[in-house]
């Protein structure tokens, strides 16, 4: 039998609340993913920025391969809504550690008894280490305001637009994550992608097209409506006042007139197009699709999915490898 010396009380509840994981009993699992598409300087960077809370770049970087934002975007469980969480450094082992806490709150408020069955797995060194992640975890998002709400990170995924990247954005495509088109609605569907003389011919709406195809072949879907696609137009600034009501019509009878497959059709989201202003914080439509995302995140069939409780300590131990690897590179 192994006697572990408690450090101090907080540090024993983490780690007896932890301990409860160990168990085969099924819960909920809360998993989903966003992920940005669409062609070369649409917009998908000022986008992103602006729907998880991060300063709009004001200079134009195209993307490089694929950004991914861990532990930006936060679902409440309660609200039902998304949640930007601006402070604090961001990485896939700190959105883990922050879904564990959140898992933990909840364990908080069960009968509290221990159903250990497989208590070799993991030893007792690597549980109080991972007790102790999370503690320091803890300690840090105390400072948080959301510290005392249940919140699962929604990982972000911004691809690059160039067609020199397409090849590796596959690895990506999942069957449970929403996708989001993006294009410039200042110009016309019909339009190049590029004005540059040198440059392919290809349409705004051929690589619309190419992203659908590409997104429900590689996803290989096994639901008929997940994984759900919705259409973003940006750059409604440059479009005049009165004509953005007009434009927004047109722009949706065009995207839905090109799609009439009713296997393809059933996972694109065409009642309504969201035509922003990706630069603006203030933009109510930002609002919508942020509002949009959450309902869409919950009728995913693979949200609340039931998996093994010790799941959750396999997905953190995966965590701290990571930021071990991390902190012996920097080493
Ligand atoms: N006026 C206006 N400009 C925008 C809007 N959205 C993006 N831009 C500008 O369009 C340019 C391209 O934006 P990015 O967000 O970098 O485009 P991207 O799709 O990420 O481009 P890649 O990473 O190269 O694929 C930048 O100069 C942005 O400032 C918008 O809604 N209105
Ligand atoms: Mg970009």
């Amino acid at each position: 039998m192994i006697i572990v010396v408690y450090v101090n009380s907080k540090a024993r509840d983490q780690r007896f609340y932890l301990e409860t994981l160990l168990s085969n009993d099924l819960v909920p699992s809360f998993d989903s993913r966003i992920l940005v598409v669409g062609a070369y300087e649409a917009g998908k960077t000022t986008l992103v920025s602006n729907l998880i809370g991060k300063s709009i770049p004001r200079e134009r970087q195209s993307t490089d391969g694929i950004d991914v934002y861990f532990g930006k975007l936060l679902f409440d469980i309660k609200t039902q809504k998304l949640l930007k969480k601006t402070k604090g450094v961001h990485s896939f082992p700190k959105a883990i550690y922050q879904k564990i806490l959140s898992y933990i709150k909840s364990v908080e408020t069960e009968d509290g008894t221990i159903r250990k069955t497989q208590c070799d797995v993991p030893n007792d060194d690597v549980l109080q280490k991972l007790s102790d992640k999370i503690n320091e975890y803890a300690d840090d998002d105390s400072k948080d305001r959301f510290c005392d709400q249940k919140v699962i990170p929604i990982p972000v995924l911004d691809f690059a637009g160039q067609i020199v990247y397409h090849a590796t954005h596959q690895t990506f495509i999942t069957s449970h994550g929403i996708y989001i088109i993006t294009f410039n609605g200042s110009k016309e569907l019909d339009d190049p992608l590029s004005d540059r003389k040198d440059e392919s011919k290809t349409t705004i709406i051929e690589n619309i097209r190419q992203w659908v195809s590409s997104i429900l072949l590689y996803s290989h879907p096994d639901n008929k409506n997940y994984p759900r696609l919705m259409f973003v137009a940006t750059h409604r600034d440059l479009v005049c006042q009165e004509y953005v009501s007009e434009k927004r019509s047109k722009l949706l009878s065009s995207l839905s007139g090109c799609f009439t497959d009713e296997n393809i059709r059933s996972h694109l989201m065409l009642h309504k197009l969201f035509f922003v202003n990706a630069l603006s914080e203030n933009d109510p439509e930002m609002e919508e699709l942020s509002e949009c995302i959450s309902k869409t995140i919950t009728k995913n069939p693979q949200w609340g999915q039931r998996v093994p409780r010790q799941f959750l300590i396999l997905e953190m131990m995966f965590a701290a490898l990571v930021e071990e690897g991390k902190t012996n590179n920097q080493s």
